[in-house]
């Protein structure tokens, strides 16, 4: 059954456009997504918020260091980040920039009203900043004197400041998040904000003045607002706050503030105290969820090992990119990210497990009955038992949803997957197709498959929004492609018989890893012909030498060549063992055509 007039509100983080996006953004906003379309498939009305947090002293030195007024910098970025999101079928209600006239009334507004109820008092700062976490610490909380969340250097800061009374409000917070379990999840993460609460809140700096790039305190000009409180303030602005009470009436308190454990205390201590003072009932849920992790440790555009989305999803299709996103990361757990990893699970949970499904499904089908789908018969306990485990399914998967628990949902339906193959195995269609008498068995079996495959596929659409249609295309199962219901995945028979399956293409191409390696090398080679030309057209024309400045910069250092040998399948590659005092590199170096590797040794 519908539900009807159901409303849901979910959010994901207002990132920074203080550069372009990379996976682990991109895993924030596939996760709410997904949730956005469970939800809408269960008949919710669903309001679905992201955007971009424009303000604040890290974008304004970003755009300096490049040389550019912040807007200019910005606007860029936000374009490349709307991109992104169309590129991985995001299906945001609306998209709101910190910067819009809109926020920027709601924001001063609230300022206003809590100065005015005497929640915000001017005073000074004096303490440490870390700018890329946009925080500020006490001394006692550093970590070697860096900052505790990123590591990284932090600066001294000494300056008059407005104040957030959140001392006043700890108690209330405390007992709130007693009073409601599901308020912050997971559980450990929960305890941690708790113990935290505990060690005692200080007030809040909530304004700036030795930068101009905020939104002005209205009563002093002098002052910007501290980012964070300007930005958490977004997901009010977004649902018209102050400017259309119906949609916030609608729509508030938030279902879901989705989030990484990195900025779980804004949203579960600043935040729910801002709406207190603010008179707001606070949002149903604060859900933080774990890094997406390198072989290096966490990615971060300073370490210079950042994924960008894009260029995956160009090399691998977007649902499977969404796929691996929504599956690698268990609930509340780092995830760990790398090529070889994404690539095995498309091999076997995607080309392996369910595009052989579909594909030997569809094959008999069109085999034994010209392509038609059968009819059932009357079931025997192995179809039975089948039914269960799809039912099973459907419920196990609707729970680790609504839970948030995105992976174990997706292992949910690979389990039906799995056990839909395996039924293949057992009831041996092959077999059966050999005796004429055993036909409606051979049309029972196979309406079956396709049942599973139906539960299947809707149930995994909220995470591969084109897997039903491009499945469609070849096995004719959804009549109405644009209106499936979660519900729909809970019935068992409900599949035409009689329906034309067809053949198509290959839903999930195996990926070759040999393949893969030997086009990166030719990739690498292609770029260094370039290089090498380039060069030497440089050379021909002698043009521009690099400045005094650029030579300075240098880091030149003379190295002994152990070995080298040539690259194969590269004609103009050599790879090179060096010895730079104690320490050993590997360089694949463009030069094969002119120098002889024993020419090199020593
Ligand atoms: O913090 N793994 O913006 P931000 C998983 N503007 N998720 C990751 C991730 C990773 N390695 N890296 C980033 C800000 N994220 C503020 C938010 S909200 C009012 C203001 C995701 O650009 C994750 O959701 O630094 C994380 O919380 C968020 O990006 C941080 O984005």
């Amino acid at each position: 059954m519908m539900q009807k007039n159901k409303n849901f509100y979910i959010t994901t983080p207002i990132y920074y456009p203080s550069d372009n996006l990379h996976i682990g953004h991109a895993y924030t906003t596939v996760a709410a997504d997904c949730i956005a379309r469970f939800k809408r498939m269960q008949g919710y009305n669903i309001f679905y918020l992201t955007g971009t947090d424009e303000h604040g002293q890290k974008i304004e030195k970003a755009a300096i260091d490049k040389n550019m007024t912040p807007q200019a910098y910005i606007d860029d970025i936000v374009s490349n980040i709307r991109k992104l999101w169309d590129t991985l079928l995001i299906t945001h209600t609306d998209f709101i920039r910190t910067t819009e006239q809109r926020h920027q009334e709601v924001v001063q507004e609230i300022f206003q009203q809590v100065y005015d109820q005497g929640d915000i008092y001017l005073s000074e700062y004096e303490g440490w900043y870390c700018l890329p976490c946009e925080t500020f610490f006490t001394e006692r909380q550093l970590v070697n004197g860096k900052c505790p969340d990123c590591e990284r250097e932090v600066q001294l800061l000494k300056e008059e400041s407005y104040f957030f009374k959140m001392s006043k409000y700890a108690h209330r917070l405390l007992d709130h998040i007693n009073e409601h379990p599901d308020f912050i999840q997971p559980e450990s993460r929960r305890n941690e904000v708790i113990n935290f609460i505990k060690s005692g809140l200080d007030d809040l700096c909530v304004s700036r003045t030795t930068f101009k790039w905020g939104i002005p305190v209205p009563f002093n000009e002098k002052h910007v607002v501290y980012v964070w409180f300007d930005a958490l303030i977004n997901y009010l602005t977004g649902i018209g706050y102050a400017s259309d009470q119906q949609l916030f009436n609608k729509y508030w308190p938030a279902d879901v503030h989705l989030m990484a454990k990195d900025i779980l205390r804004f949203h579960a201590i600043i935040w729910p105290i801002m709406l207190m003072a603010l008179n707001l009932p606070l949002p149903k849920k604060v859900f933080a969820h774990g890094w997406i992790m390198l072989e290096g440790g966490k990615m971060s555009k300073s370490k210079g090992n950042v994924i960008d989305p894009r260029i995956l999803v160009e090399k691998y299709g977007v649902d499977a990119i969404r796929y691996y996103l929504v599956k690698e990361m268990s609930f509340g757990q780092d995830g760990m990210y790398s090529e070889d990893m994404l690539v095995n699970r498309i091999n076997s949970d995607l080309a392996n497990d369910l595009g052989n499904l579909i594909s030997r499904t569809a094959a008999m089908i069109m085999k034994y009955f010209n392509g038609q789908i059968p009819k059932p018969l009357k079931p025997g306990s192995i179809d039975e038992e089948l039914k269960e485990t799809a039912e099973k399914t459907f419920q196990d998967a609707t729970v680790k949803l609504e839970k948030l628990d995105f992976s174990a949902y997706l292992i949910s339906c690979t389990r039906l997957i799995s056990r839909a193959n395996k039924y293949i195995d057992e009831t041996e269609p092959w077999r059966l197709a050999k005796d004429e008498k055993q036909k409606d068995r051979l049309g029972t079996v196979l309406y079956n498959l396709i049942e599973c495959i139906r539960i299947a596929i809707v149930l995994m659409a909220p995470t591969m929004p084109l897997l039903p249609e491009r499945a469609n295309k070849q096995l004719n199962i959804f009549d109405n492609i644009q209106e499936l219901t979660w519900q729909s995945a809970g019935e068992w028979g409900i599949s035409t018989p009689g329906n034309q399956v067809k053949k198509g293409e290959i839903l999930f191409p195996r990926i070759d890893f040999q393949q893969m390696e030997e086009k990166k090398l030719a990739d690498l080679n292609e770029q260094v012909n370039k290089t090498h030309n380039a060069a030497v057209d440089q050379t021909t024309n002698e043009k521009e030498y690099i400045s005094i400045d650029d030579f300075a910069r240098l880091d030149l250092r003379v190295a002994e060549i152990i070995s080298c040998e040539k690259m194969e399948k590269a004609d103009k590659l050599l790879i090179l063992r060096v010895k730079i005092g104690e320490e050993e590199r590997t360089i694949v170096s463009g030069i094969a055509q002119h120098y002889n590797p024993e020419q090199l040794i020593g």
